[in-house]
């Protein structure tokens, strides 16, 4: 029983009159006394015949959460606690007791414990949000509050439930800031945990891209920050489109304006896999992802031999990110026109099940999006680059997917699909080995390879 003796003294009062004198002398009884003790109570109270018994305590035991304890009460008189309200006369005295810890569930307060947090890159004037999470084990559980370390940027915040957010004003970027982030417990003593963070604020890159190798077929999509997936609460959302995540897209390149038609890929490939939909401005489908990279590769080395490419630059398929970045060209509705709830629009910008006959349609017939980009809803699917995975939540830069999986991502929506199956956010991926009648891509140009 007397395991983890815990710092032990308790001095006791009897009755009304303290009488520190008497001696503690060898040879009485010890007397135990099974005491459950309150969390936060300073005093135990056990009502004697002789009044009011209290025990002060020496030791901050109000620390203590479930803890029962065991009292031994050493006394140099007669035996002097009576639980019996009959009991009287008591004896005065000082003595001393020790309070052991009886069980093994109890827990002096702990430290909580705050998750780690990623370092963020944002642009100036996007909103930087995402929430920080704390664990605390203690039992009884206790409140957690955030806030931010002095230090923190003007206008960055937190809220006590941890939700940080902060927009960086032009006036405070670029620049690296260090925050750090702080969570206290209520517990006695109040305890803390800190994590730091840099951000990284970038100003926007104003300053002129390469010439465009081919203005015919391709826009600039410059650098920025947005958010990627739909809100929980988008009209005919799936699962797959969360948790919504804060994209920072570093570097700006040059975007197809147009799916890669079969005339196209006839030409760099030798040959057209397509087979429901002929037509040479029709897009190129049932094209497997591994053909798609390979029509980028090729595509590569016939515009740097003929001296079009920037240097640095190349063709490839989009990631999944850049896609959808260029797909809403700054929106954040269901569609990069609008939301469309009743889908009077829809029609006006895409083929879709409702309007293509069930068949692809050729390139570029409807409405683009703010940026130049053509069909990005509807008519066929396009691969991007990344393996498919749960997007991560909080806030990256130029994510690339998981670095290995089974599928590979397809966005957009196509000819067959619904009109809720058109949305910006829609994903869907497969086996990058198998050909599908309404899956193509379009290739962006970037620096970097
Ligand atoms: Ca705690
Ligand atoms: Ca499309």
């Amino acid at each position: 029983m007397k395991s983890a003796r815990l710092l032990a003294w308790l001095t006791i009062f009897l009755g009304t009159a303290l009488t520190s004198s008497v001696a503690r002398a060898s040879g009485s009884q010890p007397l135990e006394l099974n005491i459950q003790m309150v969390p936060g109570a300073g005093r135990i109270e056990i009502l004697g015949g002789n009044g009011l018994v209290g025990i002060e305590f020496t030791t901050n035991l109000n620390q203590v959460t479930t803890w029962s304890l065991l009292a031994i009460v050493q006394a140099t008189n007669n035996p002097f606690f009576y639980s019996d309200a009959s009991a009287t006369n008591a004896p005065k005295g000082f003595y001393r007791a020790f309070i052991e810890n009886s069980g093994n569930t109890n827990v002096l307060n702990s430290a909580p414990s705050l998750a780690a947090i990623d370092n963020k890159t944002i642009q100036e004037g996007s909103l930087l949000t995402f929430m920080a999470t704390a664990t605390d084990s203690d039992l009884p559980a206790q409140t957690l509050t955030f806030s931010l370390e002095v230090g923190a940027p003007a206008g960055a915040a937190i809220t006590s439930a941890g939700v940080f957010s902060w927009t960086p004003t032009t006036a405070q970027g670029p620049t690296t800031n260090l925050i750090t982030v702080k969570v206290t417990d209520n517990g006695t003593p109040v305890l803390t945990a800190t994590r730091s963070f840099t951000v990284v604020v970038n100003r926007e890159n104003t300053s002129q891209p390469p010439a465009n190798p081919d203005p015919q077929h391709l826009v600039w999509i410059k650098p920025g920050t947005f958010t990627m997936g739909s809100p929980t609460d988008e009209v005919d959302r799936l699962d797959t489109e969360g948790p919504q995540t804060q994209v920072t897209i570093s570097q700006g390149f040059w975007m197809s304006k147009y799916e890669t038609t079969q005339e196209e890929f006839l030409a760099v490939m030798g040959t057209n896999p397509s087979c429901c939909s002929k037509g040479d401005a029709n897009p190129v489908e049932r094209v497997w992802w591994n053909e798609a990279t390979n029509y980028c590769g090729r595509l590569t080395v016939r515009e740097r031999a003929a001296g079009r490419l920037p240097t640095g630059y190349a063709y490839r398929l989009p990631t999944e990110a850049e896609w959808e970045y260029a797909c809403r060209a700054g929106t954040t509705t269901r569609f990069n026109f609008g939301d469309d709830l009743s889908y009077t629009q829809l029609s006006d910008y895409a083929w879709y099940s409702s309007n293509s006959g069930g068949t692809s349609q050729p390139v570029g017939l409807k409405q683009p999006n703010a940026w130049g980009l053509y069909d990005m809803h509807g008519n066929v699917w396009e691969w991007c680059l990344d393996w498919y995975g749960t997007y991560p939540g909080g806030s990256v830069t130029d994510p690339r997917g998981l670095t290995t999986g089974l599928d590979r991502v397809f966005r957009g929506g196509s000819r067959n699909c619904d009109a809720g199956l058109c949305r910006s956010a829609i994903r869907s991926s497969y086996l990058p080995n198998i050909r599908f009648d309404d899956v193509g891509f379009r290739p962006v140009l970037a620096p970097g390879q």
